[in-house]
């Protein structure tokens, strides 16, 4: 600031030799802009450097930077604090930091033994810490608040002051970024035919294949106990996601989703719904409710068992043959309550073509399936979302269902 006021005192005295003037004249031409940007991102919990800026440092050799912060959303180590790109390998670069982290500000003396050339980049760089509770897409500023450069020698424009001006940086808090994007979802038996995961609805031991499908990369895993999958660490992209379809199981319709996952995201209920046992798993198989509850663990292995048992005995073709023969017996004994079905259940026809979609609950193989569903309910009968498999029988239980599976 003081310099053009020094420059113009050296103008005013011709009688100063002429090459002190020459070089106040080169002073004088001397400016900088220094900037932090103002487009950063960071997640919480990430590392983001964070770097001073200048765009042409031609003639610095020693900086002064002064900087606010938000202490509730970052932090910040004097010791990491590192010189930036315009000082190259930065051999006989020194820093200094001195970091007030009370009061969330740093002052910042880099400098080398020789003049800098006409370069752009980065003074310093600080790599700030972002907090664990910082809000996604809340932003924090970084007050740029005073810059000196060779004590003032070199004027900055624009001067960057306290408080708000066109040098102060910004960072946005965004999502996790890249590879830490992830895929999850359930694969269900909705017998209370409400489109949701509910109790006792999960199948696991269900194959889900991810395929990548601009990469070709293929993932595989099973739903677990809970009917849930998970797929962790992904790139964004287009991904296919693909259930084998359980055997026992009445299929909805829809085994393959396609889905674009972006950067900084994850895509939940990701599911695949059924429509419920098929009958002839049903019956012999889970009336020892009494002592299974639904949901219970030694439910779930039940179930486990009867998807292994269909998968190991029944092709596709004759399972579904015997379920378009017993799909009438099973609506014919079931108790009919409640469904909202409009279409008789004795109806063996899928004439309509329509496709099978969730909300396809009025056509002809949606009411079978839903008095397929209440024919499941009644036979396990309750309490629903009992754990307690810690009973003395469950061995014989097990006993029971081998002889009945098997
Ligand atoms: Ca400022
Ligand atoms: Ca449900
Ligand atoms: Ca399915």
């Amino acid at each position: 600031m003081n310099n053009p006021e020094r420059l113009r005192q050296t103008l005013m005295k011709p009688f100063r030799s002429r090459r002190l003037s020459i070089q106040s004249l080169e002073g004088r031409r001397l400016l900088a802009a220094v900037n932090v940007p103002d487009d950063l991102t960071s997640a919480p919990d990430a590392i983001v450097s964070v770097p001073v800026n200048i765009d042409s440092a031609t003639g610095v050799r020693a900086a002064e930077i002064r900087l606010s912060y938000d202490t509730s959303v970052l932090d910040l180590d004097a010791d990491d604090i590192d010189f930036g790109s315009v000082w190259g390998t930065g051999n006989d670069t020194q820093v200094t930091a001195n970091v007030d982290d009370a009061a969330g500000t740093v002052v910042i003396f880099v400098s080398a033994s020789s003049e800098l050339t006409d370069v752009s980049g980065s003074l310093v760089e600080l790599p700030f810490s972002v907090a664990s509770d910082a809000v996604l897409d809340s932003t924090t500023v970084l007050d740029l608040t005073l810059v000196t450069l060779n004590e003032g020698q070199i004027s900055v424009d624009p001067a960057p002051v306290s408080g708000s001006d066109s040098t102060d940086g910004l960072i946005t808090i965004t999502a996790a970024a890249t590879g830490d994007d992830s895929i999850s979802g359930f694969v269900y038996a909705d017998a209370n035919n409400d489109n949701a995961v509910g109790t006792g609805e999960a199948i696991p031991g269900v194959t889900i294949t991810l395929t990548n499908t601009s990469t070709g990369a293929e993932l595989q895993t099973t739903t677990d106990s809970d009917g849930s999958y998970e797929f962790t660490d992904l790139a964004p992209g287009e991904y296919e996601i693909v259930q084998s379809q359980p055997v026992a199981y009445l299929d909805s319709g829809v085994n393959e989703l396609t889905v674009t996952l972006v950067e900084g995201t994850t895509l939940d209920d990701q599911n695949f719904r059924e429509l419920g046992l098929l009958p002839q798993y049903i019956f012999n198989r889970l009336h020892t409710s009494s002592v299974l509850p639904v949901g219970s663990d030694t439910w779930k292995d039940a179930i486990t068992d009867i998807n292994a048992f269909a998968e190991s005995t029944a092709s596709a073709s004759s399972a579904s043959s015997v379920a378009a023969g017993s799909s009438v017996v099973a609506a014919s004994t079931s108790s009919s309550s409640g469904t909202e079905s409009t279409t008789p259940a004795t109806s063996d026809s899928t004439a309509s073509g329509e496709p099978l979609v969730d909300e396809a609950s009025t056509s002809p193989i949606a009411s079978t399936a839903s008095s397929v569903a209440a024919a499941q309910t009644a036979a396990m009968g309750s309490p629903v979302g009992s754990s307690d498999d810690d009973s003395d029988e469950t061995a014989a239980v097990d006993e029971v269902f081998a002889s009945n599976l098997f």
